[in-house]
């Protein structure tokens, strides 16, 4: 159950940050126990000698603020400081089948796991272990099988030190099965800007926001998801920059902010107005509206508009620095304007004042999030806005650039050091070279064929860096049955969620420190690094005493399961890596100088290190050695999903009192409902349509002809600004209804912005 009381419908009136923020803070700081302590390390949260936060990874600028954390920053902060232990008794007083009934936010909160655990089958408990025991029963296990049925996932929160061992660990093992929650969120980016323009990660930096005369946002929760963001787009508001959001919802937290750095403005409320101009195409609408800008664009170039003196379209830039431009353009002259108004779900007249917007700009950014990657077509939509971009030279220029948003803490970085399922993206023969063994080539798998791969029984062991898959992953009917039967679940973890219940038959706790705990080894205190959306590195050193003396860094976890499972290696120094985490970083310098040369200065240095963008610089390494103009033909972003009579878009979405499946709380203060996690967003003219009151019950059934029966039951309407014809409900509570394969072509991105369902009243 997903609720901690009735259900409350209320117009939200807060602004982001601002006053609002400073007391919800009070809250959670009350909530969580030690108030006066962790604002204490609030004030450490994302500074030079102290911790990086572990929610988003949104940049860190330098200097940083006086407060450089958000709300949602403080949340997990002060999750991870809470006073509560869950110590063995605990395990003693509950069976894992009675646990099952407890909801997810009950699990978290039940407090940080302080020693190594397994499963003991007779008694349906989890019962202590010796560090020693697990890594040796692990290693036992995974000895028994073949590497390739090994699954390593990791979760986007492990710093790079220790993501880098990860990687080796399976590397060393022999398989490439090294998924990630990228997988399930910016794949579209990387596979999109790799093949758009040479690199996986966006272009721009923190400057950028000084000098742009435009700003884009597309399907990105910034006021929720990444609020530090709002210092930036408030410094532009306030230049007199316009900023166009393009979301499918209206989400209040983009349309008004309160700098709560800026008393002075706090008391003069009215706020600053975030969004210049907000628009909202259908779900996967942006494909369709992408392509109408390019095509205006187009048009008005051919029609001889001129601006400062200028033809539309940068034309020295096209034609040094990309390639495929005309077959573009004839693709976007050949789309027809009624198509495209009828698939984004926006007029002619809409798409026509953004591409004004667009026209009048020298510098513009195109910042997005979920709701261009996870689309079938995820990764169409990232090239359709990179062709944008190139049309007017807004990449490799001060003021403009293209910039994904990321979402866990160090996703970027992770996928930096090469936990990566695809051999092509790892340096292996550095690694055969440095490290004296042969990698494995062939591809490993990413997390929905991992999850394929466990219900089909391939898959006979997942070991989890960080995260609760059988949450976040879709089609929760087959795999959470499937995954009960792997014979092996590893979890390395903080705190107890609902994929250490759903457990396999061998099945391992192994809880770490927080990044906010001081990591002892024997050289001394270390510190780690962790990459934000920006390719800023930097450094993070813990400075609370851990929740329990039986705790282990995830890089001494890594070293224990390795050293037991894998022979020695003289050129693998586990244990000098772990003596002191420089050394680490030496190796990773050694694998790659071009991105991490002098690792160990340039991290201690003042705001970190810039890992540098090719792209940024106009190189373009890409197969044509040009930025790619990459033509679209169709213009639906969810093609082959059927949509009959009736069925509606379910749009899956974050509150702002979550970090993805961890549920902090039951107020989505944004959107004006408290109470309950178990609702469904809808037009009010599509509920006066199938005559449901605010508050009527509902089950939601997906629409899909596999054969399989999707549905979720217990679900309340509640009215919301969205287009006719979508409807919005929690991830992940919403994820029964979302199929496995409905995913992204070519990334494997889930499709969970776009799952087409019948509407029932209850
Ligand atoms: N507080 C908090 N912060 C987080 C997280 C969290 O759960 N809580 N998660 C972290 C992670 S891992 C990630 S990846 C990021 C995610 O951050 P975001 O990228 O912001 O992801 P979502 O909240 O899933 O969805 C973003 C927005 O897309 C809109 N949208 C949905 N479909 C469409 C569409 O088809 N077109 C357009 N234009 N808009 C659409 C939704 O209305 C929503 O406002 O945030 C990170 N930060
Ligand atoms: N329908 C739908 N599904 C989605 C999404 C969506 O928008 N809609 N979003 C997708 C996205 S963008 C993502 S990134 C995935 C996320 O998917 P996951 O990576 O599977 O999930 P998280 O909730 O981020 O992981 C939370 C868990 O990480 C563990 N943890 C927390 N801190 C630490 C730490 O410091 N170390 C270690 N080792 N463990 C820690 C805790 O056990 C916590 O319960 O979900 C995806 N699923
Ligand atoms: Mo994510």
């Amino acid at each position: 159950m997903d609720r901690d009381e009735e259900l409350e419908i209320s117009t939200p009136h807060t602004p982001s940050g601002g006053w609002g923020s400073v007391s919800a803070l009070s809250a959670i700081l009350r909530r969580e126990g030690n108030a006066a302590s962790t604002a204490l390390v609030l004030r450490k949260q994302n500074k030079h000698d102290g911790f990086m936060c572990a929610s988003c990874a949104w940049a860190k600028p330098q200097p940083p603020h006086l407060f450089e954390f958000c709300e949602n920053g403080a949340k997990a902060t002060a999750w991870d400081l809470t006073s509560e232990r869950l110590e063995p008794r605990f395990f003693g007083a509950h069976t894992v089948t009675e646990l099952e009934n407890w909801s997810d936010h009950a699990l978290e909160q039940a407090g940080r796991l302080t020693e190594p655990m397994k499963w003991d089958e007779a008694s349906d408990r989890y019962l202590p272990v010796t560090w020693q025991e697990a890594f040796e029963g692990i290693a036992k296990e995974l000895k028994a099988m073949a590497p390739d049925e090994a699954v390593f996932y990791a979760s986007g929160r492990a710093c790079n030190e220790a993501s880098f061992l990860w990687q080796l660990l399976a590397r060393l093992y022999g398989t490439n099965n090294l998924p990630d929650s990228s997988n399930m969120c910016h794949e579209s980016t990387s596979v999109g800007l790799a093949q758009a323009i040479g690199v996986p990660v966006g272009t721009v930096t923190l400057e950028d926001f000084e000098q742009t005369d435009l700003i884009m946002i597309f399907g990105q929760n910034t006021a929720s998801n990444s609020p530090r963001m709002l210092h930036q787009l408030d410094e532009a508001a306030r230049r007199g920059v316009p900023i166009l959001v393009i979301n499918t919802l209206r989400e209040r937290g983009m349309e008004r902010f309160t700098n709560p750095q800026n008393p002075a403005q706090m008391l003069a409320t009215p706020s600053t107005r975030i969004a210049a101009r907000y628009y909202q195409p259908k779900p996967g609408g942006d494909l369709a509206l992408l392509v109408g800008l390019c095509k205006q664009m187009l048009e008005w170039e051919e029609e001889g508009e001129i601006v400062d003196g200028a033809g539309l379209l940068d034309r020295d830039f096209i034609s040094e620095h990309t390639h495929g431009f005309e077959e573009f353009a004839h693709a976007m002259r050949a789309h027809d304007w009624g198509e495209i108004e009828q698939r984004s779900g926006l007029s002619r007249a809409d798409i026509g004042e953004i591409a004004g917007f667009y026209r009048m700009s020298r510098r513009t950014l195109g910042l997005y999030g979920m709701g261009l990657t996870q689309h079938r077509e995820g990764v169409a939509n990232v090239r359709m806005l990179v062709s944008l971009l190139l049309l007017r030279g807004n990449i490799g220029r001060p003021g403009a650039g293209i910039c994904p948003v990321r979402g866990h803490s160090n996703v970027q970085g992770q996928r930096a050091v090469w936990i990566t399922e695809k051999p092509e993206l790892a340096p292996l023969d550095e690694f055969a070279r440095l490290f004296g063994f042969e990698p494995p080539r062939n591809k490993g798998m990413d997390v929905t064929e991992a999850a394929e791969g466990v219900i089909s029984g391939k898959v006979k062991a997942v070991l989890q860096l960080g995260g609760n898959l059988t949450r976040s992953l879709p089609d929760h009917g087959p795999l959470v049955p499937a995954w009960r039967k792997l014979p092996l679940t590893v979890m390395v973890t903080t705190k107890l969620n609902r994929s250490h219940l759903i457990h396999g038959r061998q099945a391992y706790l192994l809880p770490c420190l927080s990044r906010i705990e001081i990591d002892r080894q024997t050289s001394g205190p270390q510190l780690v690094s962790i990459e934000d959306s920006t390719s800023g590195i930097h450094p993070s050193r813990g400075l609370r005493e851990p929740a329990s003396a039986d705790l282990l860094s995830e890089p001494a976890i890594i070293v224990g399961i390795a050293k037991a499972l894998l022979p020695p290696n003289p050129l693998v120094p586990w244990d000098e890596w772990l003596a002191d985490y420089d050394r680490i970083r030496d190796s990773i310098a050694a694998v790659f100088p071009e991105w991490y040369a002098d690792y160990n200065r340039r991290v201690r240095q003042e705001g970190g290190f810039y890992r540098g963008n090719k792209a940024r610089e106009r190189e373009w390494r890409t197969e044509t050695g040009k930025a790619n103009f990459l033509p679209r033909k169709g213009l639906q972003a969810d093609a082959d999903m059927p949509a009959p009579e009736g069925s509606f878009m379910l749009v899956t979405v974050r509150s702002n009192d979550q970090f993805n499946t961890t549920v902090y709380g039951f107020e989505d203060r944004f959107r004006g409902f408290r109470g309950s996690r178990e609702i469904v967003m809808m037009n009010p003219l599509d509920m006066d349509a199938l005559g449901l009151a605010a508050g009527a019950g509902v089950s939601l059934a997906t629409v899909a002809d596999d054969g399989v029966r999707r549905a979720l039951s217990g679900l309340r309407v509640v009215p919301f600004d969205l287009p006719r014809g979508a409807v919005a409900g929690y991830y992940p509570e919403c994820n029964p209804l979302l199929p496995l394969w409905h995913r992204a072509k070519e990334s494997h991105v889930p499709a969970a912005k776009a799952v087409p369902v019948m509407i029932r009243a209850e």
